[in-house]
């Protein structure tokens, strides 16, 4: 019996892939990067499974790869799925939730507070010789507590959860959330409490964008909120650049509508360099690094492949996201 073939489009550890090449013959994309789509497509044929993070699991794709059981993202977003399509071709989907969750908090908190007490503005002051005496005002350096202030989490998941653990008991901050349903669990574990999306935007001295990408979720955040919010309030964004009206943040930001961000992802990525909130002092920038350490990126590498293996095995895997039946 020939062994099930697997596309991998992205680098992976090579333990994942010694794990992986037991069972199965791997076709890999071994460079830096992400295979593109084209040549993906040509090489679905005879495809059983695809790891990936970057691939757009479409209709498209879906009829290139007659032989498809299982598409496993390595990542615990899926909103590159079109889950309806690959429910009707009997595709299982599946994402790598909870190992990664205790790394994305840690970068919100980076976020919060790199913006609110300017850590990488004032880097860049002592590095290029500003920081001399007699030049700056005391105040010049001042910031906004992170300790003690309000922090209202868009998104109760497990990532929110674990955000709301180290911003509760931490930095003793009063710790609001919003979320599609209410999670009873959380305000009893954490002392988490709900609000309307408006009550949070108006209330949080720190907003942080937590919520998968959705149909429901895309560009849930508008000119309108962010009008909402506190002068003196940060916006972080930790979820997908898609959940907010990007151009309604540079103008909130332009115009003195809220005082500074913290974004680890954006609308396109990487980033355009000439966007302007990257040339914004109140503004710190990541590359979409929530998951960025290579203990976490290896777990979750292994999920995926333990999903693959799964599935393969004529098992439903155990990170399903979309239900067969
Ligand atoms: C990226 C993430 O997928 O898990 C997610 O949803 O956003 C990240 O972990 C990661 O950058 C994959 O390369």
């Amino acid at each position: 019996m020939t062994s099930p073939k697997v596309l991998i489009s992205r680098k992976l550890p090579e333990e994942v892939i010694a794990y992986l090449s037991e069972h199965c013959e791997v076709v890999r994309w071994s460079q830096d990067g992400f295979m593109p789509r084209e040549q993906a497509l040509a090489m679905l044929e005879d495809i059983d499974a695809v790891l990936t993070t970057s691939l757009n699991i479409d209709d498209e794709f879906l009829r290139h790869a007659p032989k498809l059981k299982i598409v496993s993202n390595i990542s615990v977003g899926y909103n590159n799925f079109d889950t309806a399509a690959m429910k009707a071709r009997g595709v299982y989907g599946t994402n790598t939730p909870s190992v990664l969750d205790d790394s994305v908090a840690d970068v919100a908190l980076a976020l919060m507070l790199a913006s609110a007490r300017r850590v990488t503005e004032l880097d860049q002051l002592v590095k290029q010789g500003g920081w001399q005496r007699g030049k700056l005002k005391e105040e010049d350096l001042f910031g906004l507590d992170v300790h003690h202030a309000t922090v209202g989490i868009i998104g109760m998941g497990r990532i929110g959860e674990a955000i709301a653990q180290r911003t509760k008991f931490g930095f003793n901050m009063n710790v609001l959330y919003y979320n599609r349903n209410r999670k009873p669990d959380a305000e009893e574990k954490l002392g988490v409490q709900y609000r309307t999306l408006e009550e949070l935007l108006r209330e949080s001295d720190f907003v942080v964008m937590m919520t998968p990408l959705t149909s429901e979720t895309t560009h849930m955040i508008r000119k309108e909120h962010f009008a909402m919010m506190k002068q003196s309030a940060f916006f972080i964004n930790i979820s997908r650049g898609q959940t907010i009206d990007e151009q309604a943040l540079i103008e909130a930001l332009q115009e003195g509508v809220i005082r500074g961000a913290g974004l680890d992802v954006y609308t396109q990525e990487p980033v355009d360099p000439n966007n302007p909130l990257l040339s914004m002092p109140n503004v710190v920038t990541l590359p979409h690094i929530g998951s960025a350490t290579a203990k976490t990126r290896f777990d979750m590498a292994m999920t995926a492949a333990r999903n693959v293996l799964t599935a393969l095995q004529g098992q439903t895997p155990p990170d399903l996201v979309n239900e067969l039946k």
